[in-house]
């Protein structure tokens, strides 16, 4: 993409309305623009974020053994009334009445649909387990929208049900989503440590919020320092077999947000207990037969009698986890993202616009690359070089390959590394070579 012909509204200042580091940067860099409140448009330069972090949540959800679908935003109001929520989950839930005077409601989360769809689609044993999942728009009418996309009102959040059978069977299945978890976040380039949550307006007894700490995060969390250290599960994770030890190791230390604080328990963990702050990227619970009983989510069992579906739920805040990774990588210039979920790979920085060896060098550079399938932002604008390398610092490109007429006339152009800053001179086939490979 050339800088010149791309919508990359970058602002010199901090924005005023924004507290958190975050929520400046993504202004900032311009990423994204707020239409209502809590409610965003998401620029090119930050939906390319979005889509990365998305498909990331995908491979390991499908890895796990999920299937993904897509459930509508606006929901029938009566399926509410059916599992007993439409009037417990208050007003956060946004009512909308069509013109035939039928409520509508904009999905806050999504258990109603996906139980009816359950209860109308399984019929025998034979088919559980499930586990379905979706990545859609939710709405919640938070009372204070803030921090950005952290708390929004419309905000993206994955979201996967399982339907089992037995306690058992969904006990594994809770398992499945929680080593997922691990990986995800790990891929994502932030550690989110799982902790002991409460249930809310969702219910069930057993419940872990996957949590990145951060001092501007919302929630007071405590928990044993080791889990800064403590192993990810590798990508030949075998989902049938391996989860009880790694749930084991992973719930074996104190970890638990606010709700569930223990004093005696904390007490215990003596001097390795991290009190922090924390941003919540990701909730699963077991939920048995909260939504099966009164919607009726029943399948046959082996003797032909109706067997109520034990269920569970588990969400990724996508959006939100966007901005609880650039809580984790930034510095005093700008974001710094993680390869993986980086907009673009590398930013050509053309020194010399204008002035043909250095047009010529960067075409040439831009060309290459583009065509071995690296992700290339050219900044081929007549700019100052310290405007140039102002947005690359602040839009966190992982490598800047910097061309200037100065090194071309000794064949060399530069490749900085944004998270080190470490520059290196090299010759321009050195550099595609060392970013193709
Ligand atoms: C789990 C999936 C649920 O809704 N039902 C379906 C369950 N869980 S949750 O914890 O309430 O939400 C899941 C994740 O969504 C993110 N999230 C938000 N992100 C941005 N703005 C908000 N207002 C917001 N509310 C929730 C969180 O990451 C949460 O873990």
């Amino acid at each position: 993409m050339r800088l010149s012909r791309y919508l990359l509204p970058t602002l010199k200042e901090n924005p005023v309305e924004a507290q958190i580091v975050s929520h400046r940067l993504m202004l900032r860099a311009g990423m994204i623009r707020q239409t209502a409140a809590g409610i965003y448009t998401w620029l090119p330069l930050g939906y390319r974020v979005l889509r990365k972090i998305e498909q990331i949540v995908r491979e390991e959800q499908d890895r796990a053994g999920a299937q993904e679908l897509l459930m509508p935003t606006l929901q029938n109001s009566d399926l509410w009334k059916e599992s007993g929520r439409y009037d417990a989950y208050g007003p956060e839930m946004l009512r909308i009445t069509d013109r035939h005077d039928r409520v509508l409601v904009y999905g806050p989360t999504a258990e109603e649909v996906i139980n009816d769809i359950a209860r109308n689609e399984l019929k025998s044993y034979k088919e559980t387990p499930k586990i379905l999942y979706n990545i859609q728009w939710k709405f919640r009418d938070e009372v204070r929208p803030r921090f950005g996309v952290m708390r929004g009102r419309e905000f993206l959040m994955k979201d996967a049900y399982s339907f089992d059978l037995t306690y058992e069977g969904a006990k594994h299945s809770y398992n499945k989503m929680f080593v997922a978890y691990l990986r995800t976040f790990a891929r994502c380039g932030v550690r989110a440590i799982p902790m002991k949550a409460s249930t809310g307006p969702i219910g069930g007894d057993l419940s872990h919020e996957f949590i990145v700490l951060a001092e501007t995060g919302e929630e007071q969390v405590y928990c044993h320092k080791d889990y800064l250290a403590m192993p990810i599960p590798s990508e030949d994770v075998d989902y049938d077999s391996d989860l009880e030890p790694i749930y084991n190791q992973w719930t074996s230390l104190y970890a638990a947000t606010e709700d569930k604080y223990d004093e005696a328990e904390a007490k215990a963990v003596g001097d390795n207990l991290l009190s922090a702050r924390g941003i919540e990227v990701g909730q699963v619970f077991y939920y048995g037969k909260k939504y099966s009983n009164p919607m009726n989510v029943a399948v046959a069992g082996e003797d032909g009698k109706p067997v109520l579906i034990e269920g569970g739920c588990y969400g990724i805040g996508v959006s939100r986890l966007m901005g609880a990774i650039i809580e984790a990588c930034h510095d005093d210039n700008g974001i710094i993202w993680p390869e993986s979920v980086a907009p673009f790979k590398v930013g050509l920085v053309n020194l010399g616009t204008g002035k043909e060896v250095a047009d010529k060098a960067c075409d040439d550079l831009y060309a290459k690359l583009t065509k071995a399938g690296v992700e290339v932002l050219y900044d081929d604008r007549d700019e100052r070089a310290g405007v140039k390398f102002s947005t690359m610092d602040l839009i966190g490109l992982p490598y800047q390959l910097i061309v200037g007429l100065r090194g071309l006339e000794k064949g060399v152009v530069e490749l900085k590394n944004r998270k080190t800053g470490e520059r290196r001179e090299m010759s321009p086939e050195d550099a595609v070579a060392f970013l193709t490979r």
